[in-house]
Formats: structure tokens, C-alpha cells, sequence
């Protein structure tokens, strides 16, 4: 499942596109996420509103993408690159690894809807490969 060198170019050919929407995708992503598999409410207890759109929402989407987009530069080493965040996710948030899996999701169906005409079956598939590395790099720290 490793990713190929076309997969990571697609990786990057897509990120370079879409990076300037990084706000808009967060805020997406974990709008859905939060609506439609409300059990991951339960990390965000402690935000003041956890609707869809709303202002923590938005500003915790933009970081997720954050972190995704240092993923991208860190594609050929993501389990070093995403150290510091595997060992947050597990020892602080304590979050628990079925989550990325469905956060990734939750990206997955925004590209789509976003830049359809980006989000062709070779870079869908390359995303998804990406998405699910980074997910078991958030994880590795859980072992
Ligand atoms: Ni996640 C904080 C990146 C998935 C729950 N998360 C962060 C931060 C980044 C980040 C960056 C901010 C770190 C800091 O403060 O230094 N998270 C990512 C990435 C993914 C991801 C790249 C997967 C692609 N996080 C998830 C998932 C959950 C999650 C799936 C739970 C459902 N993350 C959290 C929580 C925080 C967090 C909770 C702290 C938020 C806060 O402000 O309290």
C-alpha cells in the first residue's frame, strides 16, 4: 500500500492546487465529519459550538490541513514527519485511531465536491493512499 512515485506526484500536483482553499476544505471535512459521525463530537467537547460552519470549526479545519500539508512536504517520510502529531493524537488527545480513517473520508467526498474536475480516479486513488499513510503515521505512536 506503499505510495508510488505517480502517486506521491499526484499527491503534490493536487495539494499545489488546492492549498489556497486549505480553510474552506478544514472547515469542510470537519464540518461533515462532526455531523454525520457525531460519535467524534466528543473530543471537541470543549468548544463553544460544534455546528457546522462555526468559527472553531473553521479555525480547527484550517489546522488539520495544516498538518496535512506538512504530510505533503514530508511525503517520502511521513511517519518522521508526523512524529510530534502521532505522539499528541495518542498521548494527549488520546484520540482514537478509527477517526482518521473516517476524517479521511470526510476529506475524500470534499475534494470531490470542491474540484471535481481535479479529482479524477488516478488522484482519488493516490489521496486515498496518502490519507490512509498519514492516518497509520498518526497512529504509530499508539503501539
Ligand atoms: Ni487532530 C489538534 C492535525 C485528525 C482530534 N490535530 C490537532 C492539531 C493538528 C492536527 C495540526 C493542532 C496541534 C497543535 O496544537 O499543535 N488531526 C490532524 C491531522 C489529522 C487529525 C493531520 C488527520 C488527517 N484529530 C484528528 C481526528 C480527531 C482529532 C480524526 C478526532 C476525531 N486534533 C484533535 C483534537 C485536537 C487536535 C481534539 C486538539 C484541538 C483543540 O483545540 O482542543
Amino acid at each position: 500500500m506503499s505510495l508510488s512515485p505517480k502517486d506521491k506526484a499526484a499527491v503534490k500536483t493536487l495539494w499545489a492546487k488546492i492549498s489556497p482553499k486549505a480553510e474552506d476544505i478544514g472547515n469542510e471535512s470537519l464540518s461533515r465529519m462532526l455531523l454525520v459521525y457525531p460519535q467524534t463530537k466528543t473530543y471537541f467537547a470543549h468548544w463553544s459550538d460544534l455546528t457546522p460552519g462555526s468559527a472553531p470549526v473553521r479555525k480547527h479545519g484550517k489546522r488539520v490541513l495544516g498538518g496535512l500539508g506538512m504530510a505533503v512536504e514530508k511525503i517520502d517520510d511521513l511517519f518522521g514527519g508526523l512524529l510530534t502529531l502521532s505522539e499528541l493524537h495518542a498521548f494527549q488527545l488520546r484520540v482514537d485511531p478509527a477517526n482518521f480513517k473516517i476524517l479521511a473520508h470526510n476529506i475524500l467526498v470534499v475534494l470531490s465536491m470542491l474540484f471535481p474536475d481535479d479529482f479524477t480516479p488516478e488522484v482519488h486513488l493516490a489521496m486515498d493512499k496518502f490519507l490512509a499513510r498519514v492516518a497509520l503515521a498518526l497512529s504509530d505512536k499508539y503501539r
